[in-house]
């Protein structure tokens, strides 16, 4: 591969280290209430793919929108999402991100790019597609990223959208995150053609696939489509594996221990930029050890902190719902 590591600063790799450890450990600090009960609903852990969220928001711009899944941790702090805000919305608390009102799947903050997570599996597609609509016709300088899991690939809602993105020219781009399960499904019983980036062909748009734990390529992957001069649709398929269950109620039996420890021994995202901070930019393994502690210890502030803020009061119940 092209080592991009020649033309990154230390202190921008070292940006993006931190980023992924603070999804990492966001997310483990997150299964420990979860795992003591203190979360209300079910929970999408990120833990895995953080190279994905990390390297694609890198390269945006503030007023470039994402709009994410039902596993959305990683891409809301990927686009510089308040933690303690999060914290505080998956306790249900009215300093949450949503007022504590919207859970897990619905982490938003329009002011910073971030359209928000969605429960409906393919439900971004059409969102997405309206606002990069939008985007062209006002003739702005910025793009829309549009994140989704293998799975929802086979929805009709994705089938649309790529037509109408490759017909109109949008600018769009689709980040498939394939993790190669959708659920307790595995991809080759549900897709007779399982290279993702091959769907983009039969709309006419660029399909690219990548590996999505080496943030060097994810990140330069996009760099490269972003300054581009004309603005064209592309699908981006990064590959990737889930290190946690589905959701909070997954017992995994459809996938060996053994597959799991593959993936988490050898494909670590995280361990894959240790790997290189200390061989090619000289970092020690003393000072990545200290910026995790340091990270950890601050998320682990941040939660305690939201975990006792207060609930919101009865009559936030129902503002903005509409009957
Ligand atoms: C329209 C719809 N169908 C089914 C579900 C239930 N559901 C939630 S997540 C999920 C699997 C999604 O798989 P994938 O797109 O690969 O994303 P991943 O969970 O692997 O990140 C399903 C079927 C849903 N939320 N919405
Ligand atoms: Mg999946």
């Amino acid at each position: 591969m092209l080592m991009e590591k020649d033309i990154l600063k230390k202190s921008h790799v070292l940006t993006f280290y931190q980023e992924m450890l603070k999804i990492r450990f966001f997310e483990d600090i997150l299964d420990d209430y979860n795992q003591q009960g203190q979360i209300h609903g079910t929970i999408h852990l990120y833990n895995g793919q953080e190279a994905i969220a990390t390297g694609i928001c890198q390269a945006l711009k503030q007023d470039d929108l994402v709009l994410s899944t039902h596993r959305n941790h990683g891409h809301a702090i990927a686009k510089g999402v308040d933690t303690y805000q999060m914290f505080a919305e998956m306790f249900g608390k009215k300093t949450g991100t949503n007022g504590g009102r919207g859970g897990s799947m619905h982490i938003s903050n329009h002011s910073l790019g971030f359209i928000g997570g969605n429960g409906i599996v393919g439900g971004n597609f059409p969102i997405a597609l309206g606002l990069a609509q939008a985007i062209k016709m006002k003739g702005e300088k910025r793009i829309v990223v549009c994140f989704s899991g293998d799975g929802a690939t086979n929805e009709g809602t994705f089938h649309e959208a790529m037509n109408i993105a490759a017909l109109w020219q949008l600018p769009i781009i689709f980040v498939i995150e394939n993790n190669q399960y959708a659920m307790s499904s595995p991809i080759e019983k549900m897709m007779s053609v399982p290279n993702l980036s091959l769907r983009a062909n039969n709309y006419g748009m660029k399909g690219i696939r990548i590996n999505g734990n080496n943030v060097f390529e994810v990140f330069q992957t996009m760099q490269n489509l972003v300054h581009r001069e004309a603005f064209t649709p592309v699908l981006i398929e990064a590959q990737t594996y889930r290190f946690k269950g589905h959701s909070r109620s997954d017992q995994e039996v459809y996938r060996t221990d053994d597959e799991v420890s593959f993936w988490k021994n050898y494909y670590d995202p995280i361990e894959h930029m240790e790997e290189a901070l200390m061989s090619d930019y000289d970092i020690k393994k003393d000072a990545l050890e200290q910026l995790k502690q340091k990270i950890y210890g601050e998320l682990l502030v941040e939660a305690q902190r939201a975990f006792n803020d207060d609930a919101p009061e009865m009559e936030e119940l129902t503002r903005n719902i509409y009957a």
